[in-house]
This record gives structure tokens, C-alpha cells and sequence, in this order.
């Protein structure tokens, strides 16, 4: 595959990618990429490049005729293979010692930043993501494992000397690898959700198992050959792919998995979450969704806060677990509000996201548009307004793929469940309250409480804001985003109450920490040799 280098850093935050050199790469990308589609790629256990009995299609969500790649049904022995090749290869990884780690993990870095452009356009046919979000999940996933990696060096490996109760006694800290780690990863950022966690994992001197989503699982093995590409042994990093009930079952049931990471589903999270630890305690790491509120006040600028609402909800069709779906505004101002947000959600250009003229691509699947146009249906049933949006596109060019418009409804009364249940799909509700504290009391009434974000330029209101909402990332009048586009290192990305398990995110400086469990180690008559 060609390599080129990006002229410009794409992070979420990027508005616009005024720069034909950086476009006309992306294009020449494209094409390139077309000629990767249709391709039949294995299963990565250990050494072996493994085939499966049957294949199935991963389909463009663009347009479902084409194929963007062909994977096995992996079955539940192909997990157990998985799971003795990263058991195999987990003491020499662990012995390689920490820095040799970082060292190969830096170079896959710089490996898939390189690659930036041709992994986008990938990505771009295989989820339907647009040109900056696909070149911002790519950017990610590199900027992650050199992130990962900083905070592994700064901690020093986690080796902390302790104190002592005699002169003859040496006593240490040091955090240890488990040994072999499932990574169960999502379809929406197929890239940084796959090897972001992995990247965890093995950082800190764990292997792992990768169960990519079927959605997505191009851009999982793309990310496990890089690093063997870097030089990470082969079992280090093992890929199966096929459904959850067998392939991720055996990940979840299998006593040769030392810990879990998982992004995706509440269901699926709360259910692993129970099941996972059924007969003794092993470290389960959960990420799942939000039903992410923005609070918009009087003393807000209403054109910042229209665009930061407009870019979180509608942002890659809001197929983001950050996204934000429902709005408080105060009642003086909700008028204006609404009307800013649904003329910014009809300027949207909506279609085939290879042209780059499109800002908002399809939704990932059927199932996806269906629930999309119940949303619909169920706030016109109930009273609600359609703002913007509503409908679905089907010319042409976009009658084979799945293309909801970004739609904004209000007038629904604030405890309908529409302001309750996260649909991922380009759908926002606006409700009207008369003060900070009835928005706040909303906010924090959810299962979830991932991420949150407030228009106000009152600094009263801020600091109230920021003492009591009940989320894990938040943001203050934040035009590049109400709620979504935390990046490592800049913010961290995990949820407070049912989302995430630990309260420690990834994307973060406590996060590898997770996948490492604690030994003192006492030495006496001698200094213990170097961990
Ligand atoms: C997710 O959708 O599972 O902050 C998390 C953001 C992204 C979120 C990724 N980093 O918008």
C-alpha cells in the first residue's frame, strides 16, 4: 500500500480542511482504496494467517452493494487458539521489559500516521465516516499508543520504591501485567476503539485478543499488522473475527482471559459486566453509551452554542457514545436556539462521503436508519415538532446506502423517553427549562452520564455547572464541540454512573494503569535487582 504523509494534524476539533494539498491526497487515497475493496483477509492467531469454513461480507454502509472486505466466522476453538498463542507469547513479552515495549509501539505509531490517508479512505467505505472524522480516528489510534507511552515512561515503568523497618529490608512497588486480555471493539471508531484499549493492554506487558465489530473488522486487522509490522512478536497481538454469541462469548467465558475490555452496547455491558466475573474477580474495563445532555442559558452566545450542539449531535451522524442527544435551553432563549440549530442542521450536506463536498455520510446499517425513522415517527405521534430533518434520502446515489438527515425536535414534554434512551443516530431534542437547576437535575437524571457540556457566559453558572453535573468529560462553551471530541492526552474519555466500570478513562493518564495489578516485593540483605 502507498504511504503519504498528512501536511496538517486532524484531530475531531478540526473545522474545515481548507487545504487541496491535503485533499487531493485524500482523493488520490480514495481511489486507491477502491482498489483494495472486495478483498478476503484471515484471522490472526499467533503465527498462523487462519481461514475460516465460511466467510462473511462486510458491506458499505454508502452503498450496500459493495463489498469493503471478507472475514471467517471465527468459532469458539479459533478463540481458544487465540487464547493459547497469547498465552504463549505473554512471558517474553512481558520479559522484553517495558522501554523495548514503548520503543515498538512508538514505531507502529508513526507507521499508521503515515499511513494516515490510505487507512481513512478504508475506513471512510467500510463505517461511512467523513474525510476529517476518518483521518481524526486514524490520528487517534497513533496519538493513543504514543500517549499510552509517555505516561508509561513517566511513571517509570510503575516500579515505586517504600519504606523500610530495618536497615537490611528493601522493599518495592511494582505493577504487573495480568497476562491476556480480550478487546472487544465497536463500529464507530473501528480504529482508536480497537487499538486504543488494546494499546493499553500491551503497553503494559499484557497480550490480547481483539474481537473486532462485524461492522468494522478491516480496520481491526489493520491495526494488528501494523504492530507486527513494528516488530511486536506475532501472538502478541491475536485478531478473531465472527458473531458476539460464539466468537465474544468464549472471550467472555473462557478462564484463559485474565481481563476484559470492552466499548459498545449498555446491554452488552451491563450483561458482561455480571458475567464476567461470575466465579472469581478478574479486571473487566467497560465503556458504553451516553445520552449526552448540553444545557443552553440566557447568558449563553447562541451562535456558539448552536454550532457546538450542531456539531456533537449531527458529528458522523451521531454514531459517537459521546454524542449529544437532548438540549435544555432556558425558556427566554429557546426559540432563537432552536431556530439557529435546525437552520445549521439543514445547511448540512448530506450523502456519499468520499465526495468531499459531504459532511454527513450514512448511518451504519439498516437496523441503525430503522430506528432513526421510529425516532421520528414516535415524536410526531407524541406532539413533538420536526424542526429539521426527518426524512431519509433515497436518489441515486444514496438509495443502496442508509441516509438519514440531522433533525432536530422540540416541543416534546422533557420526560419523554426520547430524552432517555440513546439511539446513535442524527436525531437531537431540545426541551425548555427556567433555570440552571431544573437543567442540571435533567442532566444528571440518566443511567448513563458519559459526557455533558454548558453555553453560559456567567461564571456563577459555570462553577455550579462544573460542581454538579454527573459525567465523565465535560466542556465548557465549546464551539468545536458541546460534548464530543476528547483526544488523548488532551482530554480523558470515560463515564461516571452505568458508563464505564473503573471511573479511570482511557485517553487518559490513569488508564494503562488498569490493565497492571500490584506486587510488593521485599528484599532482605539487598537493593532488589532492576525491575
Ligand atoms: C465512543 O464513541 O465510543 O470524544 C468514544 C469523542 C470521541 C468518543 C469516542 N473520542 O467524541
Amino acid at each position: 500500500m502507498a504511504t503519504s504523509t498528512p501536511r496538517m494534524k486532524i484531530t475531531y476539533a478540526t473545522l474545515s480542511a481548507d487545504n487541496e494539498e491535503l485533499q487531493t491526497a485524500f482523493d488520490a487515497a480514495v481511489e486507491r482504496a477502491r482498489g483494495e475493496l472486495g478483498r478476503s483477509y484471515p484471522m490472526l492467531i499467533g503465527a498462523e494467517e487462519r481461514r475460516g469454513a465460511t466467510e462473511f461480507e462486510d458491506r458499505s454502509p454508502i452503498d450496500a452493494s459493495i463489498v469493503v472486505s471478507r472475514f471467517p466466522v471465527g468459532t469458539r476453538q479459533d478463540v481458544r487458539d487465540a487464547i493459547g498463542a497469547a498465552r504463549e507469547a505473554f512471558p517474553a513479552w512481558r520479559a522484553l521489559g517495558w522501554r523495548k515495549r514503548l520503543e515498538l509501539m512508538r514505531r507502529a505509531a508513526d507507521l499508521i500516521s503515515e499511513r494516515q490517508f490510505d487507512y481513512g479512505a478504508l475506513m471512510m467505505f467500510e463505517v461511512g465516516k467523513n474525510r476529517l472524522e476518518a483521518l481524526g480516528d486514524v490520528e487517534e489510534t497513533a496519538d493513543l499508543l504514543r500517549y499510552y507511552s509517555d505516561e508509561m515512561e513517566k511513571a517509570d515503568g510503575f516500579v515505586k520504591p517504600m519504606g523500610s523497618l530495618s536497615p537490611s529490608e528493601h522493599t518495592r512497588s511494582v505493577l504487573k501485567p495480568h497476562g491476556v486480555w480480550g478487546v472487544i471493539s465497536p463500529f464507530n471508531f473501528p480504529m482508536a476503539l480497537a487499538g486504543g484499549p488494546a494499546a493499553g493492554a500491551l503497553i503494559a506487558g499484557n497480550t490480547v485478543v481483539i474481537k473486532p465489530s462485524s461492522d468494522a473488522p478491516l480496520m481491526g486487522f489493520i491495526f494488528c499488522q501494523v504492530l507486527r509490522e513494528a516488530g511486536v512478536p506475532a501472538g502478541v497481538c491475536n485478531l478473531v473475527t465472527g458473531p458476539g454469541e460464539s466468537v465474544g462469548a468464549e472471550l467472555e467465558e473462557n478462564a484463559g482471559i485474565d481481563g476484559l475490555v470492552f466499548t459498545g452496547s449498555y446491554e452488552v455491558g451491563m450483561r458482561l459486566q455480571a458475567g464476567f466475573t461470575k466465579e472469581y474477580p478478574r479486571p473487566i474495563i467497560t465503556e458504553m453509551g451516553g445520552k449526552n445532555p448540553s444545557i443552553v442559558m440566557a447568558s449563553a452566545n447562541l451562535e456558539e452554542a448552536a454550532e457546538g450542539v450542531m456539531r456533537s449531535a449531527f458529528g458522523y451522524d451521531g454514531q459517537k457514545c459521546s454524542a449529544n442527544s437532548r438540549v435544555y435551553v432556558e425558556r427566554s432563549v429557546a426559540r432563537a436556539f432552536v431556530d439557529l440549530l435546525a437552520e445549521k442542521a439543514k445547511q448540512i450536506r448530506v450523502g456519499d462521503p468520499t465526495d468531499r463536498r459531504n459532511w454527513m455520510g450514512p448511518v451504519i446499517n439498516a437496523r441503525s436508519l430503522a430506528k432513526f425513522t421510529d425516532a421520528v415517527a414516535e415524536a410526531k405521534r407524541d406532539g413533538g415538532t420536526i424542526e429539521a430533518g426527518g426524512e431519509v434520502l433515497a436518489d441515486e446515489a444514496t438509495a443502496r446506502g442508509f441516509f438519514p438527515t440531522p433533525t432536530v425536535v422540540a416541543g416534546l414534554p422533557v420526560t419523554h423517553r426520547l430524552f432517555r434512551d440513546e439511539l446513535f443516530v442524527p436525531f437531537i431534542v431540545v426541551g425548555e427549562v427556567d433555570s440552571l437547576d431544573e437543567a442540571l437535575r435533567l442532566a444528571n437524571d440518566t443511567a448513563y452520564g458519559l459526557t455533558a457540556g454548558i453555553f453560559s457566559h456567567d461564571d456563577e453558572q459555570i462553577r455550579t455547572f462544573l460542581d454538579t453535573i454527573q459525567a465523565g468529560v465535560v466542556y465548557v462553551n465549546r464551539r468545536s464541540g458541546a460534548t464530543t471530541g476528547a483526544w488523548p492526552g488532551i482530554q480523558s474519555f470515560g463515564g461516571w454512573k452505568g458508563s464505564g466500570s473503573s471511573g479511570k478513562s482511557g485517553l487518559g493518564p490513569y488508564y494503562v494503569q488498569q490493565f497492571l495489578r500490584e506486587q510488593s516485593q521485599t528484599v532482605m540483605g539487598q537493593e532488589p535487582p532492576p525491575a
